[in-house]
């Protein structure tokens, strides 16, 4: 970190700093602003609403799957709020419309008893592992609206999984399924390394952290 010169003292530099951060920023974040980056692992799949189809599977009463207009059918569900990306950026603000993955489980039957993980997966293959916690009690969507129009293809349109209180890489674009287990399975990122959760208020970027 450079100091200006004149250094200011200490501690005027830590109040203004302080002041300064908006405190809807996790630590070790930066504001994306108007800017949406694209963050795939994958090439943009040719994939037409049509086509779509959506899973709950696993440790559920009764396993279904839904179409597009299926999926339509279930009651609308929005959020607006903030994302944040493990590579530093957050986005505030933010509007995506679609479904609470709680009327999916709720379709499904609900978890049984011993379901405590999911493993997200999407049409391309990406995997992200999620407590059943995490993507429960309205703090998950499948979502395949951003600001009110459709979700763009590159940020997982026809529609993506948002758990928007956790890493973003956790929300699948182009996602097909959960699948509910009885044990943690870890998905694309978390085999590389990143953390199981993923908290950005505690920082868990890495397992181990
Ligand atoms: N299928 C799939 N989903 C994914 C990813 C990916 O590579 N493939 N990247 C994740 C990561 S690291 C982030 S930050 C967000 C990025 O979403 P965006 O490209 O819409 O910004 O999607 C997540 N979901
Ligand atoms: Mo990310």
């Amino acid at each position: 970190m450079t100091s200006p010169s004149p250094a200011p003292t200490r501690g005027f530099t830590g109040r203004a700093r302080a002041a300064d951060r908006d405190p809807r920023l996790p630590p070790g974040q930066y504001d994306a602003r108007d800017t949406w980056p694209v963050l795939s692992a994958e090439v943009t799949p040719d994939l037409a609403a049509a086509d779509w189809t959506f899973r709950v599977g696993g440790l559920v009463a009764r396993p279904r799957t839904w179409t597009w207009d299926e999926a339509h059918a279930l009651p609308a569900s929005e959020y607006r709020g903030d994302i944040h990306c493990v590579t530093s950026w957050s986005k505030f603000g933010v509007r995506f419309g679609g479904v609470s993955l709680d009327a999916f489980l709720a379709g499904a039957g609900g978890p049984l008893p011993a379901a405590k993980h999911v493993v997200a997966y999407s049409h391309t293959g990406y995997t992200a592992n999620l407590p059943l916690a995490d993507v429960t009690g309205g703090r998950a969507w499948i979502a395949w609206e951003y600001d009110g129009a459709p979700l763009p293809p590159e940020h997982g349109g026809p529609a993506r999984l948002v758990v928007p209180h956790l890493y973003f890489w956790k929300s699948a674009k182009w996602i097909a399924g959960l699948e509910l287990l009885d044990h943690d399975e870890p998905g694309f990122w978390e085999k590389n390394g990143y953390h199981h959760r993923g908290d950005p208020w505690r920082e868990e970027r890495y397992a181990g952290d």
